[in-house]
């Protein structure tokens, strides 16, 4: 095939070429410049191509290519575990086998020369990954992600604390791997030394407003793997349906959901997916959204939400939020929450807690009735009450179930109840999601645990690059610019992908390779921010998703991968 004319017309940014002069080491913090094992020195040619592809997503903390260039056959590349081992280390090690060898020129074992000519490319057939403690059998919050990776004429060496960490090294590993023209596998020789900047990288979809597939929800799992992502926040009910599987009330899922026989999640779907995400080192975070958009709730479970009265003092036929002055209301909660918190193993449950339409409760007379009994002024006490007690029910589930809960809300819950004396505990964590007006620095400062999502809604869609504005993030960046104290209290962020008008046929070009730019923000130093330097890298990351087969969309305007499937 001939190649393309250039046009005049500006296209896509340019393709991915990374220098690799032997005397450039690029990209790595500041302490760790100039770190180079001691035999590149002694280098004498040039060593092959710069590489096409195999630059990793996200930026390592400590990446160190050298021009050394080593080949891997796919049939002779062999995977071990030389430390503790696992199923999950097992299935990444198929996984990895698979991702690393996706061919973009059909693939060629033959041998390969250095520019010279003469002198044989060195084959590497063996990954050796050492687990330093025995596996744990999920991923949590606290899980350890660090690892050091080494490519070297002996073998890869990947060493990781925890088997999470011997994942993030294992999709760094296929991640670095590349084809030149002939279809050869190549591998430069390579030092890295990696850990998040965050703790909480999470992807949230919301399955109520458009039901998303198991399929769906799986391979966007791989896709947040291959972005080192570690949460699914599983916005899994709201106002417009209700597919989870209750067993214990059944008539939620009955007449909640949008068509109880096919558009719901099973408690076997439900293990099936908190499995693959398992094995991804990524963590299930179920959200239950209440007191608001909780609508589909109320089909199957009377006296759940408050009838809404209009102006004449008459119930105007509509319900609202769940009612908050009801025992029942707390029976159905406990029941609902006892069975969620068995299937769901993750000591994180997202109690949501949003846009509470208030209005419908203080116009509800019986409500009007307790708050005057109960000397409250506010229509704010009455959440803070409602959230008081789900959170004290949430926690005896949790001691029920011997495990310490970090129940997360939305930041309502703070802003509003927390001006009468806080229904958000220390164990509590918020989630960030408005913009202007409302200030990341204070509530950290003020000692909160907060998940920040106010830049990252990508249901919101416009013309152009809008990576770009997820890559730079004002909001965090105002913050970082601050010097802010406490900066630990920022456990992470969140992509945010509301369903509205996402279906199964667009979730994932709609959310890939847009979240692939917060990934690096998640992940990597503060310090990786340059657009410049990122646009041919995340270009790069996106075709290698759809290579491996991932459903991802266009990021940046006119462009083509480098292989056949465009
Ligand atoms: N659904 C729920 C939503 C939103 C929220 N909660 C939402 C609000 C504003 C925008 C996008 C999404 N659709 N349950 C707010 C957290 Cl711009």
């Amino acid at each position: 095939r001939t190649p393309r004319p250039k046009l005049a017309i500006p296209t896509a940014p340019p393709r991915p070429r990374a220098n690799f002069s032997k005397d450039v080491i690029w990209l790595v913090d500041d302490n760790t410049f100039g770190l180079r094992p001691a035999d590149d020195q002694s280098l004498k040619i040039r060593m092959g191509p710069p590489p096409a592809s195999g630059s990793p997503w996200p930026m390592p903390r400590v990446y160190q290519p050298m021009a050394l260039v080593y080949q891997l056959k796919s049939a002779e590349f062999h995977m071990h575990a030389l430390g503790f081992t696992c199923d999950v280390l097992e299935t990444a090690f198929e996984r990895t086998q698979k991702n690393a060898f996706v061919a973009s020129v059909p693939a060629n074992a033959g041998e390969v020369f250095y520019s010279d000519g003469r002198t044989a490319v060195p084959v590497i057939y063996y990954l050796n990954v050492t687990v330093a403690k025995r596996c744990d059998k999920y991923p949590s919050l606290r899980m350890v992600e660090s690892y050091d990776l080494e490519v070297k004429r002996s073998g890869v060496t990947i060493y990781a604390q925890e088997v999470w960490g011997a994942l993030r090294g294992l999709e760094t590993f296929s991640q670095l791997v590349y084809q030149d023209d002939a279809g050869h596998f190549l591998i430069n020789k390579t030092f890295i030394s990696d850990y998040p900047r965050f703790a909480h990288r999470g992807v949230l979809i919301d399955t109520a407003r458009h039901y998303i597939s198991k399929e769906v929800l799986i391979s966007n799992l791989e896709a947040m793997a291959q972005n080192k992502f570690n949460v699914f926040h599983w916005h899994i009910v709201d106002d417009q349906s209700f597919p989870y599987q209750s067993k214990v009330l059944p008539n939620l899922t009955e007449f909640g959901s949008y068509n109880p026989k096919t558009h719901i999640y099973t408690h076997e779907d439900i293990v099936e997916i908190v499995n693959e995400a398992r094995l991804r080192g990524i963590r299930v975070i179920p959200e239950f959204d209440s007191p608001g958009h909780t609508l589909s709730w109320g089909y199957g479970t009377d006296h759940l939400l408050t009838s809404c009265y209009d102006y004449t003092g008459e119930p105007n036929g509509f319900y609202g939020p769940v009612n908050p002055i009801l025992k029942w209301t707390y029976t159905v909660m406990q029941r609902l929450f006892t069975e969620v918190m068995e299937l769901f193993p993750d000591m994180s449950i997202h109690l949501g807690g949003d846009e509470v339409p208030y209005e419908c409760w203080t116009a509800n007379p019986f409500i009007k009735r307790f708050m005057r009994r109960n000397n409250m002024e506010d229509v704010k006490e009455l959440l803070n009450l409602y959230e008081k007690r789900i959170l004290s029910i949430i926690s005896e589930i949790g001691k029920r179930q011997n495990r310490r809960v970090r129940p997360i809300v939305w930041q309502e819950v703070y802003d509003d109840s927390g001006q009468v004396g806080g229904s958000v505990g220390p164990d509590t964590i918020v989630q960030m999601w408005k913009g202007s007006g409302y200030d990341l620095q204070a509530m950290v400062e003020a000692g909160q645990k907060v998940i920040y999502s106010t830049c990252w809604y990508l249901d919101y869609i416009s013309y152009g690059q809008d990576w770009q504005k997820y890559y730079n993030c004002e909001g965090l960046t105002t913050f970082e610019e601050s010097g802010s104290r406490n900066t630990s209290n920022l456990i992470g962020g969140e992509a945010c992908m509301w369903t509205e008008y996402v279906d199964d046929s667009i979730l994932m070009p709609r959310l890939w390779p847009r979240a692939t730019a917060i990934a690096e923000r998640l992940w990597s130093s503060a310090s990786v921010n340059d657009m410049v330097l990122a646009a041919p890298r995340i270009e790069e990351q996106r075709c290698r998703m759809q290579r491996r087969g991932l459903a991802v969309g266009v990021l940046a305007g006119p462009g083509y991968c480098n292989h056949i499937r465009n």
